[in-house]
């Protein structure tokens, strides 16, 4: 039997204070407090579709913008899903998820090699969903493949709602996250990589 897969951060700066537990191997169950009601409702449902338990409080600097609250909340869940993850051995490494919400469909490929990259392209074109200032996804996610060592793709095809293209992109990315952090009983110990290292 391995050990349970869990993390907590806490991350304090001038700017935001955020305080972080993670469970990979959860049952959908979140309590989330950012200060933005539509980035609760997509970290909510990234937590659901993925499968995790995920605690999450930030307080960030909103009067300046939401700016470094976002971004910092993606250091923090990469930082969680890192230290969770620890030597990485036997996981799937890699997985992707193509989903559609009604007339929109997205789709988010994601490889936890340890390498960071994002390519993201949301198709979003209004400045606001909700409450959430729509630019700041991508540093959303910029911070979390920094922090995660993680390759993100996460692309809309199509679509016309924009609330639809992000909440897409967001459960997309919990099945990818899902998939590529569950463990391959034939891999073992193993780390997925030829290299032998990750
Ligand atoms: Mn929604």
């Amino acid at each position: 039997m391995s050990r349970a897969r869990r993390a907590t951060i806490r991350r304090h700066t001038k700017e935001t204070r955020i305080q972080g537990t993670l469970a990979i191997e959860g049952r959908g169950r979140y309590e989330i407090q950012t200060g933005i009601r539509f980035f609760d409702h997509m970290l909510e449902l990234f937590t659901k579709h993925g499968g995790f338990d995920l605690k999450l409080h930030a307080e960030g600097d909103l009067d300046v913008d939401q700016h470094h609250t976002v971004e910092d909340v993606g250091i923090v869940l990469g930082q969680l899903f890192a230290q969770a993850l620890g030597d990485r051995k036997g996981i799937n490494r890699a997985g992707y998820f193509v989903l559609p919400m009604d007339e929109t469909l997205a789709v988010v490929a994601v490889d936890l090699g340890g390498r960071p990259a994002l390519v993201y392209k949301d198709l979003v074109r209004v400045r606001l969903v909700g409450d959430l200032q729509t630019e700041l996804v991508e540093d959303f996610f910029g911070g979390f493949v920094n922090h995660a060592g993680a390759n993100l793709h996460a692309k809309v095809l199509y679509g016309r709602s924009n609330h639809h293209k992000i909440e897409a992109i967001f459960k997309c990315f919990a099945r990818a996250m899902k998939y590529a952090c569950s463990k391959d009983g034939r891999l073992k110990d193993q780390l997925p990589s030829t290299k032998g290292l990750l």
